[in-house]
């Protein structure tokens, strides 16, 4: 297994998150992601550095070409204060930079800075690399420490803690070769690789996460969102109560599983979060460490050449064990 990791995120440091109009500590922090290394390399794992950088030319067909230009052009450290109320003028150049902030945002739990860009395609660029290894057969199994995380991220928003979706820049670069099962294991509805996907047959997204009803994104992530025109019925939702534990979680993994392998993909794709974990401080499912090895055999069981993307997960003290457990039940 290929693990890799890059210290740029180390100057991604989100000041607060913005939640009923109060400033909230902010929970996606550079420790996340150096505890999962630290006790990666306790255990053994070895872990390489980035090599390659991903070509803008693959980020433009995940994301919006003005999207992309709007975070590149960023420079104050930024939330939006207004949102479109209707879709009147959708297509035009808007160029007040708080009405760019707001179309271009779906929360306030995600700030816009200058240098972001660079930090988000560094996080992309260490799924991609490990993505270009699984296309040329030099790995079976990698896993990409990335941070900030993607899954959020739609064609031409950010929002929960997301920029650049780095799950669905890899399976984009992958889908080149043959068909590819997106699996979104994070506690949160994967929306953004929803979004990005949700036309396209040659994809399969399928995410387990807490109900909508209950839980962010709360808009999407409902049961019968499908897809459409080519993707219809290869974007599978399986949305979980509150309390959700090993058991009712495991059973619905395996329904998963049996709809993964019954599209055939050549590639899997794991958008990997840890908040599903009964102790994270935001989330709400009741899932044991030891039930992430479990989780991990299952989805090998599949037998095929899997990229593993780190996601969410907040309990900075747990996360490395959760991750640790995972990756022994794969190998
Ligand atoms: C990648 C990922 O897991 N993103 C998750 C984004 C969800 N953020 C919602 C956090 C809301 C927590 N704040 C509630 C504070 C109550 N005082
Ligand atoms: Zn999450």
């Amino acid at each position: 297994m290929k693990i890799l990791y890059s210290q740029r995120h180390l100057s991604h440091v989100p000041g607060y998150e913005i939640f009923n109009g109060e400033k909230d500590p902010h929970s996606e922090i550079p420790s996340r992601v150096e505890n999962i290394k630290k006790s990666l390399i306790v255990n053994g794992f070895k872990i390489s550095k980035l090599t390659k950088r991903v070509p803008l030319r693959l980020i433009e067909v995940v994301h919006d070409k003005n999207y992309i230009d709007f975070i590149k052009n960023w420079s104050v450290y930024s939330y939006p204060s207004v949102f479109p109320y209707n879709d009147l003028n959708k297509n035009k150049r808007l160029i007040n930079p708080l009405a760019r902030l707001g179309k271009y945002s779906f929360d306030l739990y995600t700030p816009m800075y200058k240098g972001i860009f660079e930090i988000a395609l560094e996080s992309s660029s260490l799924a991609y690399e490990l993505a270009t290894d699984i296309k040329t057969n030099q790995i079976k199994v990698g896993y990409a420490l990335c941070r900030p995380p993607g899954h959020h991220a739609e064609k031409a928003k950010m929002g929960g803690y997301c920029y650049l979706n780095n799950t669905s820049i890899a399976a984009e670069h992958l889908s080149r070769d043959g068909k590819v099962a997106i699996l979104d294991i994070d506690f949160h509805h994967g929306n953004g690789t929803q979004n990005i996907f949700y036309d396209r047959g040659d994809v399969l997204t399928v995410s387990i996460h807490a109900d909508p009803n209950w839980k962010f994104p709360f808009f999407t992530g409902f049961s019968d969102e499908k897809g459409i025109g080519k993707g219809e019925g290869k974007n599978i939702n399986y949305p979980l109560p509150k309390g959700t534990a090993n058991d009712l979680y495991q059973k619905t993994l395996e329904k998963a599983v049996v709809k993964i392998k019954d599209f055939k993909p050549r590639y899997l794709i794991i958008a990997f979060g840890q908040d599903t974990h009964k102790d994270d401080p935001i989330g709400g499912f009741k899932l044991t460490t030891n039930y992430f090895k479990k989780m991990a055999k299952t989805i090998n069981s599949l037998r095929l050449p899997a990229l593993i993307v780190q996601e969410g997960g907040y309990n900075t003290k747990l996360l490395g064990d959760n991750v640790v457990a995972f990756l022994n039940g794969f190998s």
